[in-house]
């Protein structure tokens, strides 16, 4: 049976917490993954590696098989639709909220909406069940410039303080999703390497319940 276990990281802020919760599942990194150009690590185990790519990158790389799991923001994997992917942890890290905003007491938009967004399906799958036909923008950053610009009547982004709309005179508007990041097992790989993913899926679980004991 091959043993080996590749697993995918998001870099950018999830990172950051996601490595103290691999620690308290006893997987480490063997270097520093902050100061290093590397994009593959080996870890205190000889079968586990750890790659660290874009976030967006993570469900691909899972859904392919070319790690056989992952850890991604729920905004992330609703975008990427899930498919080939099972995803059996709520890591409780990295939370924020998916949100429609627009310029602070903005009028009622006429006739079809334009929305502002990097995340493309999911956006259209909202306005869809809200039965609302709406015109998406895709943008890669900085959404919150759109309204300003008059390019969009709306965005959909991520929000956490609420700050960078204040910041741009933009308020929230509607509740899409709670966000978190999840930890993502490709389907093929649960069923084939199921005894060495079982007991890092145990041991990560009592880690979050730890971390929510300490929290509480
Ligand atoms: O930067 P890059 O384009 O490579 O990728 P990325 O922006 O997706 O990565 P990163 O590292 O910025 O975020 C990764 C994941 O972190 C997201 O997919 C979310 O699941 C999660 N997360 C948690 C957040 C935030 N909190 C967050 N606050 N992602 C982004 N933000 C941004 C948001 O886009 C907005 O610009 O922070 C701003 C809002 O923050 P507040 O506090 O001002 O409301
Ligand atoms: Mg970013």
């Amino acid at each position: 049976m091959n043993k080996q276990l590749t697993i995918a990281l998001s870099k950018g802020r999830i990172l950051k917490e996601t490595l103290p919760l691999l620690a308290a599942a006893d997987i480490e990194p063997a270097e520093d993954i902050f100061s290093s150009r590397k994009l593959i690590f080996d870890t205190n185990h000889d079968h586990i590696k750890l790659v660290v790519i874009r976030a967006t990158d993570v469900p691909t790389y899972v859904e392919y098989g070319g790690a056989d799991m992952g850890i991604a923001g729920k905004d992330v994997l609703m975008e990427h639709g899930g498919a080939g992917l099972y995803e059996p942890l709520d890591l409780e890290i990295a939370k924020c909220k998916l949100m429609v905003a627009g310029m602070k007491d903005a009028a009622p938009v006429e006739g079809r909406m334009k929305v502002a967004t990097k995340f493309v399906n999911l956006t259209k799958e909202y306005f869809a069940r809200q039965g609302c036909q709406v015109d998406i923008i895709k943008l890669y950053g900085a959404m919150e410039l759109a309204p300003i610009m008059g390019l969009a009547d709306r965005i959909v982004d991520i929000v956490d303080t609420g700050n960078t709309l204040r910041a741009n005179g933009l308020e929230p508007m509607q509740h899409i999703a709670d966000i978190s990041s999840r930890l993502v097992v490709g389907q093929p790989s649960m069923k084939m390497k199921h005894a060495v993913i079982q007991p890092i899926l145990d041991k990560l679980q009592a880690a979050i319940d730890a971390r929510r004991e300490e929290v509480a």
